[in-house]
């Protein structure tokens, strides 16, 4: 449900590319590209035949592109539509001169990728690859080097979502400075934890948002002990724990999540699930040092003390929330499309407030950087016109909306769109936040507004008008009634109360991300990582609720180490030439 909706209301917000406008990259640069185009290499047929570089050119003749694909058998398309034929398809056909072929379309795509790659042969491109799978490519040496043919033809916004990230990207795409691969692309926005409180619990008990671990704890407790709630009854509970299935911390593989631990974890200085720097300078496992055992130490003294709620990891925690029993938890920005929303249509007063959890003396939260590149596309090194590839990319992201009417896209807009790949700005939604908090205050025109949006997505309009049209009077009020959400507004209490309020701390908050140091996967992780994993996360959940003492925290790190985790970290160790 919840990656339905979010997927639904970030569509537009998800593909926002900053500044420059479609026209600027139409226009081109002819003297320069033309020059280029004579020294390009030969590989490239079309791109030498072109007289100049145009992101969005129609190709000279009809190119035929082969590709893999997701099949979806619940998908539904418009009449006289299919997977083959389709709206998009046939946009790319007439305007662009690209035929899509699909090599194969399969339900488990991941699966037939792998037989592609061991094959020695893939089609024309590929997306949505894990990183292993595009690792495995580029050893195979399947994979081209797309590096002259990205500078020539990707568009001016496929650019600046590429460099609004591009260390990361680099490290994960970039060998010997050549290109092999590109990457997908989440904001980050998706990943700063949030700290939503009740702030008409916390004014009610004369109490403010805890800026440290004693305010936490003062709080929670307060929240436990005081009947906030006002019912009376001892029915309410102090931080909310992870729910059943969930889990205590981001890592490598997950993020994104709600009712976590991570700004208790920072506040140690800790990064379980990371690769940290040691003190010797080299990778080590973020879970097996000591600021990790710090931390797991406070949340099971917090635990015992009934600050936290009971049956972490075991019960649906996040209904908590949803039936105004908690008050104070760790979650994202999209909150209120999920137990915020559910909290306030059971109680529209439900002042929920979004804070950055900042116990460090410099107010700076520690946030942990989550993989904004997690998917990839690759093009054959086999591939005749590399550049309607690119060219697909580019069109994708100058959003949906300029290609194909909306009840199109509501059944194209994922794996059968011919170049699918999230790919979005670093700061994409935040944009929109920041533009409606410079409108309010005075700072360019509506039409200015609209303008700044409609050149790179006219997508995000909609919400930046909401945005406007829902805040009431005094605008750096954010307080739940200083929001209209009356009458039919309470349908987009969600999108509104997301962008509105969930991204105010990304916005106007203080925070440094903490990133991994890698996310590559090595051999023995192949082998041995679930077990590991595993082991991490029963003893640490064992630890909090006290039915292992924190001393287990010693045996537990001697463990991993014994049980592969020395060998992967030499492993990564290499893999990072240390
Ligand atoms: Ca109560």
């Amino acid at each position: 449900m919840r990656s339905i909706i979010i997927k639904k209301a970030s569509a537009a917000a998800l593909s926002l590319a900053l500044g420059a406008s479609l026209l600027a990259g139409c226009a081109g640069n002819g003297d320069n590209e033309k020059s280029a185009n004579n020294q390009t290499a030969n590989n490239q047929t079309a791109a030498t035949t072109d007289t100049k570089a145009d992101p969005f050119g129609k190709q000279p003749e009809l190119t035929v592109i082969t590709r893999g694909t997701w099949s979806n058998p619940d998908a539904k398309y418009p009449d006289g539509q299919s997977l083959e034929d389709n709206a998009y398809t046939r946009k790319l056909k007439s305007d662009y001169n690209i035929e899509i072929q699909n090599a194969f379309v399969a339900s488990d795509y991941p699966k037939q990728v792998d037989l592609a790659i061991a094959s020695g042969s893939i089609p024309d491109f590929l997306t949505n690859l894990t990183y292993s799978q595009y690792r495995a490519i580029v050893k195979a040496g399947l994979a081209m080097d797309i590096s002259e043919v990205w500078e020539k033809y990707a568009s001016p916004n496929v650019k600046k979502v590429y460099d609004s990230n591009k260390e990361l990207f680099d490290s994960m795409v970039k060998q010997d400075g050549k290109m092999y691969g590109i990457p997908g692309s989440k904001p980050l926005v998706d990943f700063l934890p949030v700290m939503w409180v009740r702030q008409d619990w916390l004014d009610k008990l004369g109490l403010k948002a805890p800026t440290n671990l004693d305010d936490l704890a003062t709080v929670a407790k307060a929240f436990v002990e005081q009947d906030p709630d006002g019912n009376g009854k001892a029915d309410t509970v102090g931080l909310v724990g992870p729910k059943k299935d969930g889990k205590l911390y981001q890592d490598m593989d997950d993020q994104n999540f709600s009712l976590h631990f991570d700004p208790i974890f920072s506040a140690f200085n800790a990064f379980p699930g990371f690769w940290t720097n040691g003190s010797d300078g080299k990778a080590v496992y973020g879970s097996i040092l000591p600021e990790t055992k710090a931390a797991l130490e406070k949340l099971a003294d917090m635990y015992k003390q009934g600050l936290i709620s009971k049956g972490i990891l075991t019960s649906n925690t996040e209904e908590l929330t949803s039936n105004n029993k908690a008050g104070l938890f760790f979650g994202t920005w999209w909150n209120p499309f999920t137990e915020i929303g559910n909290s306030w249509r059971n109680d529209n007063n439900a002042n929920w407030q979004a804070y950055t959890f900042a116990p460090g003396s410099d107010g700076i939260q520690l946030a942990k950087g989550g993989n904004a590149a997690s998917q990839f596309a690759v093009i054959s090194k086999d591939a005749k016109n590399p550049e309607a590839i690119i060219k697909m990319l580019n069109i994708k992201t100058e959003s949906l909306d300029k290609f194909v009417s909306k009840e199109d896209r509501s059944v194209l807009s994922d794996y059968p769109y011919p170049f699918y790949l999230t790919y979005s700005l670093a700061d994409g939604p935040a944009l929109i936040l920041q533009g409606a908090i410079d409108y309010q205050n005075g700072k360019g025109t509506l039409e200015e507004h609209h303008a700044n949006f409609e050149s790179y997505d006219p997508g995000a309009n909609p919400i930046f008008d909401k945005l406007i049209a829902f805040k009431k009077e005094p605008y750096d009020n954010t307080n739940i009634s200083a929001w209209d959400f009356s009458g039919d507004k309470a349908n987009d209490f969600g999108l509104v109360y997301s962008f509105g309020e969930g991204l105010r701390p990304y916005v106007s908050g203080k925070f440094k991300w903490v990133n991994t140091l890698t996310y590559v996967k090595t051999e023995t992780m192949d082998k041995r990582w679930a077990n590991l994993k595993k082991l991490e996360y029963e003893t640490f959940s064992k630890i909090i609720v006290g039915v292992q003492p924190i001393d287990t925290f010693d045996s537990f790190a001697e463990q991993w180490k014994k049980e592969g985790g020395d060998k992967i970290t030499k492993e990564i160790q290499s893999t990072l030439g240390q």
